[in-house]
């Protein structure tokens, strides 16, 4: 068969998978909004692209937290994963398969995947002890402690120096994975393969520990201990280890187990998405996919993942947003307080990639007001408004003209200058998956065309019966609007309910607002209708 029969179908972004021992927090909606950003900013470029997300409902967290709320571990998970879909359909997040580890399709694929570990030798039963963290269902070794007093008991307790949660100590029999034959490959995945872990903050992170001690990982639980998980195969007295069961569903959503062969099983992998192009993930569980995913995968003979983009955190006073400790914000709330598109505004703005966020409704109000209401909503208006008199059936030819320079006068050139270059700078910055860094992008043009705008006095313009004027007075429109439009089509992956108010304001055709119209004097080809009205605001003033 020839290659291009398994020909890859589409791009493939992933969210983490997302525990269900409680309600989604505003944490879990920036890792999803950053994903649908990125499968809608590839779709303006006419990429097919797939998006999944669900919940990891397995393991003892969940197994405890259903005991304490005294529900069926199966109901509980149901009840949260439902306000996860909820969340989701909200915020608009166009995922295109929502995965739960409790499903039958993910059981066969995680029973198959370890039967595959298990024969090619890489899983064996062993003693394993070592510090344990509920919290962050892992194990870690005595560096990777510290004694602290429990807030709450004023007891000395032992917690994890990374994730700060408690750890106890445990001792039992179960399987173990050879982690530590991959070491080496896996230093040598990450440093032959460019920005495969992004930002280079956290491949740095993970290259360092990489090159500490890596010992061979448990990846079971006695069923005495655990029960809420996929029995071992062949072995029901364990259970495997949530970890390995999550992570593979990533495989499951692209139809995983394939057939037998390696040969085969790689070229259907491709034809179905798999590897991920994009995992998106938490830095708080980088180490899993960054070495425990990817050493899995090599011992299955699998392709590895292309990127790993591990976002920073949002915190609250400080403090990691963490609904073990509480102290979350609820997106529900959020939504009905200011509309979902702000809030998706605010995330992706003020979202670190590489540093940490501090969750701020003041920061929300001021970003809407000054960005959103401020700059893109009073440039529109004020070049709408019906005094004006724009007229976008000329501008269609006025494009061209701008384009070969005649009309332009000296006050114009930065302008022009400023928004011929942000189609490519802000798609570089997109590919990279540095949203807010091109959104920054973004919002610099639109207030330099507002300034353009109010230094060239339109409105004297629009009174005058001077030929010159009048001509004039289209030229200021054409790059007042060419930046607003240029903008709307930038903007929606990021806001796609106003995005599309604002460029339906501009009378931008559907099938104008694709990347490439993105394009410095692209729009308004087919002649659209002069359609200058005053109407209601795009972004009202938030009080
Ligand atoms: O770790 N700031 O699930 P989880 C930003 N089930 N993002 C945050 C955040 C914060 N304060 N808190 C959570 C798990 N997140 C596993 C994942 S994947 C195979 C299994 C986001 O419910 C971020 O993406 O604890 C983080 O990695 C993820 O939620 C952890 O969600």
């Amino acid at each position: 068969l020839s290659a291009t029969c398994f020909k890859r179908k589409s791009l493939y972004v992933s969210t983490p998978i997302f525990y269900v021992n409680s309600v989604p927090h505003i944490g879990h909606l920036y890792s999803a909004v950053i994903a649908d950003a990125i499968k809608r900013y590839n779709e303006l470029l006419d990429r097919s692209v797939i998006l999944s997300t669900g919940t990891d409902e397995h393991g003892l967290k969940i197994q405890q937290a259903a005991d304490k709320a005294k529900m069926n571990p199966l109901d509980f998970c149901t009840m949260h994963s439902e306000k996860f879909k909820e969340m989701f359909k909200v915020a608009n997040i166009s995922y295109t398969d929502f995965i739960r580890t409790s499903e039958r399709r993910h059981y066969k694929a995680v029973s198959h995947f370890w039967d595959i570990l298990f024969q090619k030798g890489f899983i064996y039963k062993g003693k394993h002890s070592g510090w344990y963290s509920i919290s962050d269902e892992a194990f870690y070794t005595d560096s990777q402690i510290e004694e602290t007093i429990d807030q709450k008991t004023g007891k000395k307790i032992m917690v994890s120096k990374e994730s700060g949660q408690q750890v106890e100590w445990t001792e039992e029999e179960n399987y173990k994975f050879k982690l530590s034959l991959f070491k080496d490959r896996l230093i040598e995945w990450i440093k032959t393969t460019p920005d495969v872990i992004y930002p280079p903050s956290r491949r740095n992170e993970v290259l360092s520990w990489l090159q500490s001690d890596i010992t061979d990982l448990s990846v079971s639980r006695p069923r005495s201990r655990l029960t809420w998980g996929i029995p071992v195969p062949g072995d029901p007295e364990h259970t495997i280890y949530v970890w390995l069961d999550a992570l593979v569903n990533y495989a499951t959503v692209n139809g995983y187990p394939w057939s037998n062969s390696l040969e085969a099983k790689s070229q259907e992998a491709a034809s179905n998405n798999f590897p991920a192009d994009i995992h998106v993930v938490g830095k708080d569980i980088i180490r899993f996919h960054a070495v425990y995913w990817p050493a899995f995968l090599m011992a299955a003979g699998l392709p590895l993942p292309k990127r790993i983009l591990a976002h920073a955190h949002w915190t609250m006073d400080n403090m990691k947003m963490s609904k073990s400790r509480g102290n979350v914000a609820d997106p529900f709330q959020a939504f009905e307080k200011f509309g979902v598109d702000p809030i998706r505004y605010y995330l992706i703005r003020n979202g670190g990639l590489a540093d940490d966020g501090d969750y701020s409704e003041s920061l929300i109000y001021t970003h809407y007001n000054k960005d959103l209401a401020g700059q893109l909503g009073n440039l529109v208006s004020r070049c709408m408004a019906r005094k004006m008199g724009a007229s976008l059936s000329q501008f269609s030819g006025l494009g061209k003209a701008q384009r070969d320079d005649t009309n332009v006068s000296t006050h114009d050139t930065d302008i022009k200058s400023a928004l011929a270059a942000l189609k490519d700078d802000v798609g570089r910055l997109f590919d990279q998956q540095e949203l807010a860094k091109g959104i920054g992008k973004v919002v610099n043009s639109i207030s330099k065309a507002n300034k353009y705008f109010s230094d060239n006095e339109p409105w004297v313009l629009a009174k005058s019966d001077n030929a010159e004027d009048k001509k004039r007075l289209q030229t200021v429109l054409f790059y007042s609007l060419e930046a607003a439009r240029i903008s709307g089509i930038m903007l929606q992956p990021i806001m796609p309910s106003k995005a599309a108010d604002v460029l339906d304001a501009l009378c931008v055709p559907s099938s104008e607002r694709s990347w490439n119209y993105a394009a410095f004097g692209a729009g308004w080809s087919s002649g659209q209708t002069n359609n200058s009205s005053d109407s209601k605001p795009l972004f009202p003033r938030l009080k």
